[in-house]
């Protein structure tokens, strides 16, 4: 797409004409942004009505659990896709589609310790990090994935419909942080790091001795969405990321003291970045050298054993995020605690593995950025972004400078710094982690936001900020609230994502119900039907605006029914929903889907089903009758 036809109208060289005339931007100028709508409209963040977005941003949501989607420049938000949260305005959680997603991946462990409590699925999760799946280097459209730092889960999301449709757990880890997918050539694996440390088993047979715990690094199989392997690592794991050759992925450590607490945890000086050798690990296993656990194949990788799957670099204190470059050579490990960021040259990487050379020799620059290093972000010109946490800011530096000033020379890599509100964690830059980043937009997504909003009360938003990176001089052009807790987002171009208006009919979302269906010699298209089975009911009925198939139908106290609804409508924006009132029914149904649920008629009398989504002139009329006859005394 050339510059000339971007829909929104203003060109990147209208933008670098703006900052340079400065009058447009000159109250984003400097380091302290006067909140204006003047500014934001120069920077071309306020989009005319009705014109599109250049990137989209998806968003983690934290303790939220769900994966949101905002257009970028214009920071709107899109859609909420629900993952490991229970929705009610979809039914996440509640439609048997979903349940069967949500449970699938559990282990057997999980499912009686659910059993338990009377539920067949967690109903939270903590999901941070976000990030599409790759082919050569670049995003392709065809996947999101993201992790559950809460309950030790690794969720899918397809990209043609935007719903998940992946959930596993991860056995013998505890709680997923950091997570990746491979760069290349394609994904691939999908690396997800057990931060918290445990027992390898876990059974309760060992406590409170923790010179017995361990860490686990896990390949998961992206395409089958099954654990590949595992490593068991020295000290804990933090965030991860991978190369641009296929051969190392990298996490951080940042208990490589194994502490059980603050002191201890934050005691060395030195922590450190664990290298896995992919082809190393899978020669392992291949070779038989591991031990199965809960049906995964674990290898051994803790220092000290001696084989070649990993090697542990020492970083200053603390490390958090790890970020590789565009130049598909420089891999930023931030410093968190210490000021600087650790520089890692893959093509260095080699000779850890061949000979017993020094792991601090793979250190290519380690430049003193500020207080507080978070994570880095890439503008694919050779610069780099980085967040401090403790001085407000984000920094814009020169790798290769970096890299000769670590060699000697005098030069300064830092180009300028730029104050943001508050407390940054990770940012984002548009492609920015991929070989195609282009440095047009970052992210800086701050944990506070202070003074910024009209108080909402003791529980604030955090505050999301636009910046303008086209020139040296950042630029904050807009602030946006958001809701807990998003601590990630990648930032793609729209060209790389095309997702469907209708659904297919073919979808193997609703595949149990097309089975279901045949089985009762029922049209689940066209479907206006009751089926009996002993005390079970089936209930087919389809939509088309503003009416249910159906206007009623009769069911017995205790009954357990299920409810089928498929919404023939197949034109954009005709979502209909089935709401059945005072059962706590609710579920969406979108154009061409089937959705279904299923719960126990307990309550005898007229109970009314209703479509909750806004349809047609006569969506209030879209409705029927539950009749449900006592159970006979
Ligand atoms: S972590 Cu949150 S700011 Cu979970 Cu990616 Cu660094
Ligand atoms: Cu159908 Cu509202």
């Amino acid at each position: 797409m050339s510059d000339s036809t971007k829909p929104w109208g203003l060109t990147r060289r209208d933008l670098l004409g703006a900052s340079a005339s400065g009058a447009l931007l000159a109250g984003a100028a400097g380091t302290a942004y006067v909140a204006s709508s003047e500014p934001a409209r120069a920077a071309g963040v306020n989009l005319a009505p009705g014109e599109l977005d250049e990137y989209y941003g998806f968003w983690s949501s934290g303790q939220t659990g769900e994966l949101r989607i905002l257009g970028i420049p214009s920071m709107r938000e899109l859609m909420r896709v629900p993952v490991f949260n229970r929705c009610s305005a979809t039914g996440w959680g509640q439609t048997n589609e979903s349940l069967q997603i949500l449970t699938e991946g559990l282990t057997e462990d999980t499912k009686a310790y659910l059993a338990a409590q009377g539920k067949r699925t967690y109903d939270n999760g903590d999901l941070h990090h976000p990030h599409m799946s790759f082919t050569d280097g670049t995003y392709d459209g065809r996947y999101l994935f993201m992790n559950d730092k809460a309950n030790t889960r690794v969720a899918r999301v397809r990209c043609d419909v935007m719903k998940c449709d992946k959930i596993i757990e991860i056995p013998n880890a505890h709680d997923i942080h950091g997570m990746r997918p491979q760069k290349y050539p394609r994904t691939g694996y999908v690396f997800a790091n057990g931060e918290h440390e445990a027992p390898l088993v876990n059974d309760g047979k060992i406590l409170d001795d923790p010179s017995q715990y361990v860490n686990i690094f896990t390949a998961i199989d992206g395409d089958e969405m099954k654990v590949a392997w595992q490593v068991i690592v020295s000290g804990n794991l933090d965030n991860t990321d991978c190369d641009y050759q296929g051969k190392y992925a990298f996490s951080t450590s940042y208990n490589s003291e194994m502490g059980m607490n603050l002191a201890e945890m934050t005691a060395s000086e030195l922590d450190h970045v664990v290298v896995f050798n992919l082809k190393e690990i899978e020669a392992g296993i291949a070779a038989g050298d591991y031990q199965e656990l809960n049906g995964v194949k674990v290898i051994d990788g803790r220092k000290g054993s001696n084989k070649n799957y990993t090697r542990y670099i020492p970083i200053p204190n603390s490390p958090h995020g790890v970020n590789t470059a565009p130049d598909k050579k420089h891999v930023v490990i931030n410093g968190k605690l210490s000021p600087t960021v650790s520089v890692i040259d893959v093509t260095k990487v080699d000779a850890l593995f061949e000979s017993d050379a020094d792991p601090r020799s793979a250190i290519v620059a380690e430049p003193q950025l500020g207080l507080g290093p978070l994570h880095t972000a890439y503008d694919g010109q050779g610069n780099a972004f980085t967040t401090l946490f403790l001085d407000s800011q984000v920094v814009k530096w020169n790798i290769d400078k970096a890299v000769r000033a670590y060699a000697g020379e005098n030069v300064d890599p830092i180009i300028s710094k730029v104050d943001v509100h508050y407390q940054p964690g990770h940012n984002s830059t548009t492609m920015g982690e991929t070989a195609e980043a282009d440095g047009k937009w970052l992210i800086s997504m701050n944990k506070f936001s202070k003074d910024r909003f009209l108080n909402v009360g003791p529980l604030k938003p955090e505050n999301e900020q636009l910046i303008n990176i086209a020139s040296d001089e950042m630029k904050v052009v807009h602030d946006g609230p958001t809701f807990a807790e998003p601590h990630d987002s990648i930032l793609v171009h729209r060209s790389k994502v095309n997702p469907r208006t209708v659904w297919d009919r073919n979808d193997p979302m609703w595949e149990a119900a097309r089975q279901q269906a045949a089985a009762d010699g029922v049209d689940l298209d066209w479907g206006a039907d009751v089926i009996r089975d002993g005390n079970k009911v089936r209930v087919y009925m389809h939509s088309v605006a503003p009416n249910f198939s159906l206007e009623k139908f009769t069911v017995t106290q205790g009954d357990e029914v299920t409810i089928y609804v498929t919404n023939m409508d197949d034109i954009d924006d005709l979502t209909h929903g089935f709401t059945l009132s005072n059962f706590g029914v609710a579920m969406e149904v979108g154009p061409q889907a089937t959705s279904s649920v299923t719960f126990v008629a307990e309550r005898p009398g007229v109970h009314w089903f209703y479509c909750q989504w806004f349809c047609h002139a006569l969506h209030m009329e879209m409705r029927g009758r539950m009749l449900v006859e006592p159970r006979a005394t």
